[in-house]
């Protein structure tokens, strides 16, 4: 998959380099290019934003540095690809980035990631991009950041860990909390290594039981407490035939 990224804070993104994207990139599972946004201006003092039309607080994004951006990195990608990339925005005004938006976005071969600062970008530049790629304009949750490069980072990385070759076990994310299944809308419950006793604290027995079926269905309870403590919301969405199904071949 190849990712390109256009900001104004490159350093921003040295993260990239670090851990299990680091490592997808040295393997070449994973081809990252950060771009500076200002090698798209003209001016002395690479002005990128400017007051907003109407009035109101703060500065927007100008248009024309982000369109040659665009326009350049698209056109560096044209070697041979039937089609552009796919437009990230990230934007506390976007939809949700979930699981689910992850597994689309990491069957694509490219996506081209737009963090914004100030109030964003002059719209007519997802207008103008909209009618030529397909655009998805996410946010990572409900709170509101200085800028789209953290929320880069975060969707990268979610991205990156579901490509081939990526993780070490392909079984790893099979159990994560919101991966598709019976435990689809459960969260995660404990999870516990050497040694078995830890200033005083036990394993629970279960776990050294040996017998699977009831290590699966405990975990599954766990994971059903867990839920109901912290995310009440998702209890509405599990599926009580999987989990039934699920009983019957424990
Ligand atoms: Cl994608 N950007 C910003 N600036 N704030 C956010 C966000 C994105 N998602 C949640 N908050």
């Amino acid at each position: 998959m190849r990712i390109d990224v256009v900001t104004i804070f490159p350093e921003y993104l040295e993260p990239l380099n670090v851990s299990l994207v680091g490592k997808a990139r040295a393997r070449g599972l994973l081809d990252v290019r950060v771009h500076d946004l200002r090698q798209w201006t003209h001016d002395r003092h690479n002005t990128v934003d400017d007051t907003p039309y109407g009035g109101g607080p703060g500065m927007v994004m100008k248009p024309e540095p982000w369109g040659e951006a665009l326009d350049s990195v698209i056109a560096s990608g044209s070697d041979g690809r039937e089609e552009g990339p796919v437009l990230v925005v990230p934007t506390p005004s976007g939809s949700p980035f979930t699981q689910e938006t992850a597994v689309e976005l990491a069957a694509e071969p490219w996506l081209l990631f737009t963090p914004a600062r100030y109030e964003g970008i002059d719209r007519r530049v997802v207008e103008e991009y909209g009618e030529r790629l397909r655009v998805r304009e996410l946010s990572i949750g409900d709170y509101v950041l200085a800028g789209g490069e953290a929320p880069v980072l975060v969707m990268v990385e979610a991205v990156a860990r579901l490509l081939p070759g990526v993780l070490g076990n392909a079984e790893s994310h099979r159990d994560d909390s919101f991966a598709p299944g019976a435990m689809a809308d459960l969260l995660e419950g404990p999870v516990y290594t050497k040694p078995p006793v830890w200033r005083g604290r036990d394993i629970p027995e279960v776990l050294l039981s040996g017998h699977h079926g009831r290590i699966a269905r405990w975990r599954r309870d766990q994971a059903f407490r867990r839920t109901v403590r912290y995310r009440p919301d998702l209890i509405g969405r599990c599926d009580p035939a999987a989990l039934d199904a699920d009983d019957r071949r424990l």
